[in-house]
């Protein structure tokens, strides 16, 4: 196994779970870290023996002479251009999710990857989810037949921007941070979409972006889809950030439940399994379920690094990019859009 070496850039919020994520795979190690502020990069690289910090991104580059890969942990505006710097040094390029602050950023970090001739990855991370692996594992049993509708609810009033305070700055919330990866697992599951159609608001006055989406699509396939997500949602129990599930085919139907209760149903009956998410010591316990999928999406990405198959390439996430924003197109012009 290739021994791989790493910088990261950005050391915000999701550096504190993304980095152990890759330490929890064997051959991998972060040799530098980037922030604009110095300050910020040294905490971190204090908190996970990362032996080098920079606050120049390039001169990282330069005198980093052994790195392998650079994962791209930094706001979205700076997807493209960080993206461009890595891959022009010849280096593969992991990126955070969503992909770019839009679509024709997105479709630019890919040929920019390909005329450099290095991979480019995005850690979209929530098709990893453990309860959601298992659900996908019942469909393909075939145990609920023809599966001809799903319905996927993300909503809940967690305080997300505590934690991430530039997310109430976004001009495009909920279908950019939320919405990246409920599509992403709409496709994981039934496949690519021949239409949707979308309605969005913003409930939250004091945030600029939209932070209520509902979504209809169609399969190729011809099963329907629903899709809620939502910050909004002042509900009985708040299960962030678990995503409810109900997916219903010809002979039954599988339902996520909260506390990743997996029930499948059919003709005989209701079968119920938990399938928890791996409690890793170094996960936030409020975001367990996400925090845990990072260390599977990212040995799934080593893979693909290492010459195998991953699943969340650039090219893959392109297209759950666009579906992110036929969306918003949908929503704006209060169309049915063809895919
Ligand atoms: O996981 C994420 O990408 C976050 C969250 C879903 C928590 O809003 O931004």
């Amino acid at each position: 196994m290739n021994d791989l070496k790493f910088a990261i850039f950005g050391t915000g919020f999701w550096a504190n779970y993304q980095i152990p994520g890759w330490l929890e795979s064997e051959g991998v190690s972060c040799v530098a870290a980037y922030n604009r502020t110095r300050s910020k990069a040294e905490i971190i690289a204090e908190k996970f023996a990362i032996p080098r910090v920079y606050d120049n991104p390039l001169q990282l580059l330069e005198q980093e002479s052994d790195l392998d890969f650079v994962d791209i942990c930094t706001d979205v505006d700076t997807h493209l251009p960080f993206t461009r710097m890595v891959a022009e040094q010849g280096l593969d390029v992991v990126c955070q999710k969503p992909m770019a602050a839009n679509l024709s950023d997105a479709r630019e970090m890919l040929d920019i990857c390909r005329q450099n001739g290095v991979k480019l990855f995005i850690n979209e991370n929530f098709r990893w989810q453990a309860s959601l692996r298992a659900l996908k594992a019942k469909l393909d049993s075939g145990v609920i037949g023809k599966v001809f509708k799903g319905r996927i609810s993300f909503c809940s009033a967690f305080p997300v921007f505590e934690n991430q305070p530039f997310l109430a700055e976004l001009d495009h919330f909920i279908l950019t941070d939320v919405g990246s990866h409920i599509l992403d697992v709409v496709r994981f599951l039934f496949g690519e979409a021949r239409s949707l159609y979308c309605i969005n608001s913003r409930v939250n006055p004091t945030i600029k972006g939209e932070d209520v989406a509902n979504i209809l699509l169609k399969m190729t396939s011809g099963t329907s889809c629903f899709a809620e997500m939502s910050y909004a949602s002042i509900l009985e129990e708040e299960v962030f950030p678990q995503m409810l599930i109900l997916v219903e085919g010809s002979e039954g139907s599988v339902h996520l439940d909260r506390h990743y209760e997996l029930k499948v149903t059919t003709k005989n009956g209701t079968v119920a399994e938990q399938v928890e998410p791996k409690l890793y010591p170094w996960i936030d316990p409020e975001y367990a379920l996400i925090h845990s999928s990072i260390v599977d999406c990212q040995r799934n990405i080593l893979d693909g690094l290492r010459g195998g198959v991953a699943e969340t390439t650039g090219e893959d996430n392109l297209k759950t990019t666009e579906l992110v924003w036929k969306c918003y197109q949908s929503a704006q012009s209060n169309k049915l859009i063809l895919l």
